[in-house]
């Protein structure tokens, strides 16, 4: 595989890739759902429960002051991800809550009746229900962007939905079903010439590829810890410089004030302001630890090797009989997901049997529901990468699914591969 990636190695890292599931070696293949966690991560969760735990940003004592800087050192770990400035960062829980805090604290301001927002029928129901409830809220209208036969986003049909009342252009910079991945600057392009902002859903991004989100020329890029290696319950939200100042909070309470008087209040400055309440600080401080482990390997690196285990599983896939594949055939144009359906048999049926041989795939609309109607079906199945995949393992994959097709009768030649 990769030069630059020794999968094998960085295997022994994660302590959960050594077990066996259902008498077999696990092979995790549901990456784009959640990554496992290296030992790194695990310790830093541990590290800090043991020897730091205290609340932040209002002790004097030393554990406050040493948790505090830990977790504002994780701020700087997950700015410098994405090629940005601490202060611009904000944590959240997840990607879906950076989401919803644009749609309320940058939204209600901002979108009023017949606005539009403009998003694209691949978006992950994260990237649609908040829109949904802003526009229930203002009067405000959708458009939705089509994709082409391949799965990759049509530019022209963007270009169609962008009017003069766009004020938000809302897009996955990967999609979680079909791995396509957005040309983010060309989209923003367009969408600044209209005068609407931009917001990137980098929840499967910024796992996988090298990004530069002020490079991108968007306003908000919104990410998840738990699909980068790091704990559930930690998400960020990247803003432009100086657009977190013009918005108001999204959740009031302790941390984000400046001064509460009977009647009314003043709020801190960014990103302070949209971190109401004790946030998850062991889970920000071992999001960190992942972002160092991302960064010791190298996002070009984990790229390179996904791209090859994309390009390998394509053409497996692609020489199985009965298997039809969703998403651009050209490596260079997606990342790590893989869905699939397999004639005949339903993917809840297919997740469950390959299950049986340690395989773990997913099976389901993917939060993706208006995606699935426009492709004509119900559900995919999906193996999704990540750095700790090999080859090897998409060869077991392959294999479990002839045990599928033995299982329901309809044994076709395959070509080795
Ligand atoms: N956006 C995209 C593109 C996603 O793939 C997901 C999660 C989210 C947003 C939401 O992330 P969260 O951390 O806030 O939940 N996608 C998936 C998936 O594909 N399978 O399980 C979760």
């Amino acid at each position: 595989m990769s030069a630059a990636l020794d999968a094998a190695r960085l295997r022994a890292d994660f302590p959960i890739l050594a077990r066996e599931v259902n008498g077999h070696p696990l092979v995790y293949l549901d990456n784009a759902a959640t990554t496992q966690k290296p030992r790194a991560v695990i310790d830093a969760l541990a590290h800090y429960y043991e020897t730091q735990n205290a609340n932040i940003h209002r002790g004097i004592h030393a554990l406050a002051v040493e948790a505090t800087e830990a977790y504002e050192e994780a701020r700087g770990k997950a700015a410098r991800h994405i090629g940005a400035r601490a202060e611009d960062v904000v944590f959240t829980r997840n990607a879906t809550e950076s989401i919803n805090l644009v749609a309320r604290a940058w939204g209600d301001a901002r979108v009023g009746e017949g606005d539009e927002i403009v998003l694209t029928i691949m978006e992950h129901h994260s990237n649609i229900v908040p829109w949904q409830q802003l526009a229930g809220r203002t009067g405000a209208r959708l458009r939705y962007a089509g994709i082409d036969a391949e799965g990759r986003l049509d530019l022209d049909s963007l270009r169609a939905a962008i009017g003069p009342r766009t004020k938000l252009v809302a897009v996955t910079h990967m999609s979680n079903v079909l791995g396509s991945v957005t040309p983010v600057a060309e989209v923003a392009a367009m969408a600044r010439a209209a005068g609407a902002a931009v917001l990137v859903d980098g929840a499967q991004s910024a796992p996988h590829l090298p990004v530069d989100a002020p490079a991108l020329g968007c306003d908000f890029f919104a990410f998840s810890a738990h699909k980068m290696l790091g704990p559930t319950g930690v998400g960020a939200l990247w803003a432009r410089p100086g657009l977190l100042a013009e918005m108001d909070p999204f959740l009031g309470g302790g941390e984000m004030i400046a001064l509460v008087r009977e009647e009314e209040s003043t709020w801190a400055e960014p990103p302070n302001r949209f971190e109401a309440g004790t946030p998850n600080i062991a889970g920000v401080i071992a999001f960190g630890a992942a972002l160092d482990y991302l960064r010791g390997v190298g996002m070009e690196a984990v790229h390179a090797h996904e791209r090859e285990l994309t390009a390998r599983a394509i053409e497996a896939l692609s020489r199985t009989g009965g298997v039809t594949l969703h998403g651009p055939r050209d490596v260079e144009a997606r990342g790590g997901v893989v869905s699939f359906t397999l004639e005949g048999a339903h993917p809840h049926d297919v997740s469950t049997i390959v299950d049986a041989r340690g395989v773990a795939i997913r099976a389901g609309h993917h939060c993706a529901q208006p995606l699935m109607r426009h492709l004509g079906v119900a559900a995919t199945n999906r193996a999704s990468f990540t750095l700790y995949n090999e080859a090897s393992e998409i060869d077991v994959l392959v294999e479990a699914l002839d045990e599928v097709k033995r299982i329901f009768g309809r044994v076709e030649s395959r070509t080795a591969v």
